[in-house]
């Protein structure tokens, strides 16, 4: 298979607020959860790297964009930070306003199309300390915040996302318990996915209210972004190997398709979790919220499969229902810096899903990238990383995406993750994901990468054929 890429096919890459801005004081911009962890206990984070940093975009956001242009690339997704926008009192805060309508005037004079989303993890912490995604009063008042980023940014933006993986918190921050505040209890996280779930909705609502009373571009759209990963299992299951597979892509990926395709939830997991004592709580009204949870599109963001066989024991060191176990595929190939299989497959495995049970539901992928520890060592005499390992990562990765869009998925671009080395949460600046390297002995220097180069001269072939 050649890399041809496809015609009227976005070539863009993703970043977020959180994870670049930086100026985490600026313009009365409020505590997010992240600066309270880093502050709180900053040795969990890498190096001792908290959330305060970013790559400095707030102050490069020019030179960044511009260096999209210059690879050629036409799209970028960045994400407006809740924290920057809003005040305590859940009012526009103009200064942080005035940064993103800057943003925006850089991406249209460089003719880059702006995907922008308004959530990456990054809850105010005030709202934070009140419950978070526990409270349904943060629910309204993420309503009200989306509400005021489409009437105060709905001529200059087209594509908005309402959330980033939203399978993330409830994982980490509630079933998990690898990230703060490190709780571990299986029926808080189905609580959580559902006032995310709710909270994207009224979303949504307020998207469209805003596009009828004429806020918003007319063709403006709107979506949600999640890592799909793709559920498998052994090559010859066992019946309880498969209902590990139900559940798996039941809870991580039919539910948020469910909810933007159909604007429901599926009903064989709301089942089970009642079943278990595990269903969220509902309210009554909730079903008509859910209801206006379809969207125009979908982000997919992939990185690895999710390989599961029936669990070894019926329930978790907290006593809770388990689903599954991991299982460990005797062929695997990984990206050992992450932690993370590459299986670039699953990208082609999806688009069909995509095609076979959502046809009508066109989707991007929205992040696919690979990150790599000490990158220093691939320095060449020049002193460019030449990080051919990427270079195959997103080679091999875009072929899928091809075939899979010659056959029919209704895929409409790729975007990779993340265009400049940013900060990774915990991780901080362990893995380096970029095309462009940040220097953070220098200013937050950037330097092209070998694959900043090769992704150009890609594009650059696709355009050249096109005229
Ligand atoms: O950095 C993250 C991003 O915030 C969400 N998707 C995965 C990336 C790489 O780990």
């Amino acid at each position: 298979m050649q890399v041809r890429l496809p015609k009227n096919f976005f070539m863009g890459a993703a970043m977020s607020g959180p994870q670049t801005e930086g100026a985490y004081k600026k313009d009365h911009r409020l505590e997010s959860f992240w600066d309270h962890w880093s502050d709180l206990s900053i040795s969990d984070f890498y190096n001792k790297v908290g959330s305060y940093v970013g790559n400095n975009f707030y102050e490069k956001y020019e030179e960044d964009i511009k260096l999209l242009k210059s690879l050629h690339l036409d799209s970028f997704r960045t994400s407006i930070q809740w924290t920057r926008l809003m005040d305590q009192n859940q009012k526009l805060n103009p200064e942080g306003a005035t940064f993103y309508h800057k943003v925006c005037a850089c991406a249209r004079d460089n003719g880059i199309e702006l995907f922008m989303n308004l959530y990456h993890f990054d809850m105010p912490y005030y709202l934070f300390a009140r419950g978070g995604w526990m409270n349904r009063e943060v629910v309204e008042a993420y309503a009200v915040y989306a509400r005021t980023a489409f009437r105060t940014f709905g001529k200059e933006i087209r594509y908005w996302f309402t959330f980033n993986e939203p399978i993330v918190e409830p994982d980490q921050e509630y079933r998990h318990g690898v990230w703060y505040p490190f709780i571990k209890d299986a029926k808080m996280g189905m609580q959580v996915q559902y006032h995310i779930s709710l909270a994207h909705s009224l979303a949504v609502r307020e998207f469209y209210k805003a596009k009828k009373e004429g806020y918003m571009l007319p063709d403006a759209q709107i979506g949600l972004i999640n890592a799909f990963a793709p559920p498998y299992t052994k090559e010859n299951p066992s019946p309880a190997d498969l209902e590990a597979v139900r559940m798996t892509d039941g809870i991580h990926n039919r539910w948020w398709l469910d909810l933007v395709t159909s604007g429901t939830l599926p009903q064989d997991v709301l089942d089970t979790l009642e079943k278990l004592g595990l269903a969220p709580e509902m309210r009554p009204g909730d079903e008509e919220i859910l209801k206006c949870g379809k969207t125009d599109w979908l982000g997919f963001n992939y990185y690895q499969p999710n390989r599961v066989q029936a669990p070894a024991a019926k329930t978790d060191e907290a006593g809770y229902p388990k689903f599954a176990d991991p299982y460990i595929w005797p062929e695997r190939k990984m990206n050992v810096y992450r932690g993370w299989e590459i299986y670039p497959k699953g990208i082609y495995d999806f688009g069909m899903k995509m095609k076979r049970e959502y046809p009508d539901m066109k989707f991007f992928i929205s992040e696919n990238g690979m990150g790599v520890e000490h990158e220093d060592r691939f320095r060449d005499e020049s002193g460019q990383i030449q990080d051919d390992y990427r270079i195959e990562f997103v080679e091999d990765h875009l072929k899928w995406v091809i075939k899979a869009v010659e056959e029919g998925a209704n895929c409409v671009g790729y975007h990779y993750w993340g265009l400049i080395d940013n900060w990774s949460w915990a991780n901080a600046f362990k893995n380096r994901y970029g095309f462009v390297e940040v220097d953070l002995m220098d200013n937050y220097s950037r330097k092209l990468k070998k694959s900043a180069h090769w992704i150009k001269n890609l594009i650059e072939q696709r355009d050249k054929e096109d005229m």
